[in-house]
C-alpha cells in the first residue's frame, strides 16, 4: 500500500517512522510519503490560510495548494489510477473497524490533515468527482488539526496489511473486528508472575480446561461490554448469542424486546 500525506506539519508525522508502521515501511510493505503543502505555495510567505467568506472566526485553508498537491501526487503515480482520499474532520463519519478494513484493502490512500477551520470544501467536492473521497472523524471531540487523526487511521489500516502483523490470527479477537466475539469489547489479560504484589489471577485460566477458558473470556467480553458500551449490546444481533450469554445478560439487567433486541429498562446494573 502507498499512502500520502499533505500537512503543513510535516514533523508531526515522525512517529510514523516508530514501531508496527515504521517496520512496515522498512520491509517494503508501505510505502509513506509525507509533503510539506507550503511547497505548493507561490507567494513569499507560503500563505495557506485566508479569511472565511461570509465572516466568523479564524481561517480557512486555501484552494489552490491543496489542488496543486493533490495533482502532482496523482501524477506521481500510475498513468490513469486514482488514490483514494481519506480527509480528517471533526464533522466527517465515524471511522469504525469497519472502514479500517474497507481502507486496508485499497492500493493508494491520500490523507489531508487540515489545520484552522479546515479546507475550503471546493477542494473535496472538486476531487470527489474524480475520486473516492472519506472525510472521517476519529470520536466526538476537536483536535486543532487533523494530523493525530493521520496517525490513528495509518496505524489502524497498516495493521491489517498481510503481513504487518506477526500472526496472521491476530485480528480475529480484535475488539470490534467485524464478526469477531460478536462485537465485544475484550476483557482482561494476564500473564507470569502468577502472584503479584498479593494478587493472583482468574482460577480458570489455569486449569488448562479450553473449553471453561473460553467461556470465561466470553462472559468477561460481555461484563465489560455491559458496563462500557452498553450501545454495543443494544445492537448487538440475539442469534449470535446462545443461551449462557442470554443468562449472563439477564442478571446484569438486560432484558430482550419483542424483535429479540436487548434493552435494559432500569439502566445499569451494579456488577
Ligand atoms: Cl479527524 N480532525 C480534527 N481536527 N478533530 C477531530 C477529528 C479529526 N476527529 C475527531 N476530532
Amino acid at each position: 500500500m502507498r499512502i500520502d500525506v499533505v500537512t503543513i506539519f510535516p514533523e508531526y508525522l515522525e512517529p510514523l517512522n516508530v514501531s508496527l508502521v515504521g517496520k512496515a515501511r522498512a520491509r517494503g510493505q508501505l510505502d509513506v510519503r509525507v509533503h510539506d503543502l507550503r511547497q505548493w505555495t507561490h507567494d513569499r510567505h507560503h500563505t495557506v490560510d485566508d479569511t472565511p467568506y461570509g465572516g466568523g472566526p479564524g481561517m480557512v485553508m486555501k484552494p489552490e495548494p491543496w489542488g496543486e498537491a493533490l495533482d502532482a501526487i496523482e501524477a506521481s503515480g500510475p498513468q490513469g489510477t486514482a488514490p483514494v482520499m481519506v480527509v480528517p474532520t471533526p464533522s466527517g463519519r465515524p471511522f469504525t473497524q469497519r472502514l479500517a478494513v474497507e481502507l486496508s484493502a485499497k492500493p493508494w490512500l491520500v490523507f489531508t490533515p487540515a489545520r484552522y477551520e479546515g479546507i475550503d470544501r471546493r477542494v473535496v467536492d472538486a476531487y470527489a468527482e474524480r475520486w473516492e473521497v472519506h472525510e472521517v472523524s476519529i470520536g466526538d471531540y476537536v483536535l486543532a488539526g487533523g494530523e493525530a487523526a493521520v496517525l490513528v487511521i495509518t496505524e489502524a489500516v497498516a495493521r491489517l496489511l498481510p503481513g504487518v502483523l506477526g500472526n496472521a490470527e491476530s485480528h480475529r479477537d480484535d475488539s470490534f473486528a467485524p464478526g469477531a466475539m460478536a462485537d465485544l469489547l475484550e476483557g482482561p489479560v494476564y500473564t507470569k508472575p502468577p502472584v503479584w504484589r498479593d494478587r493472583d489471577i482468574p482460577e480458570v485460566l489455569l486449569s488448562g480446561h479450553h473449553g471453561k477458558i473460553a467461556r470465561w473470556r466470553r462472559d468477561q467480553a460481555f461484563r465489560r461490554t455491559s458496563a462500557l458500551r452498553p450501545d454495543l449490546i443494544e445492537r448487538c444481533d440475539p442469534a449470535a448469542l446462545d443461551k449462557h450469554d442470554r443468562a449472563l445478560l439477564a442478571e446484569l439487567g438486560w432484558t430482550q424486546g419483542p424483535d429479540g433486541r436487548f434493552g435494559r429498562p432500569g439502566g445499569p446494573v451494579e456488577e
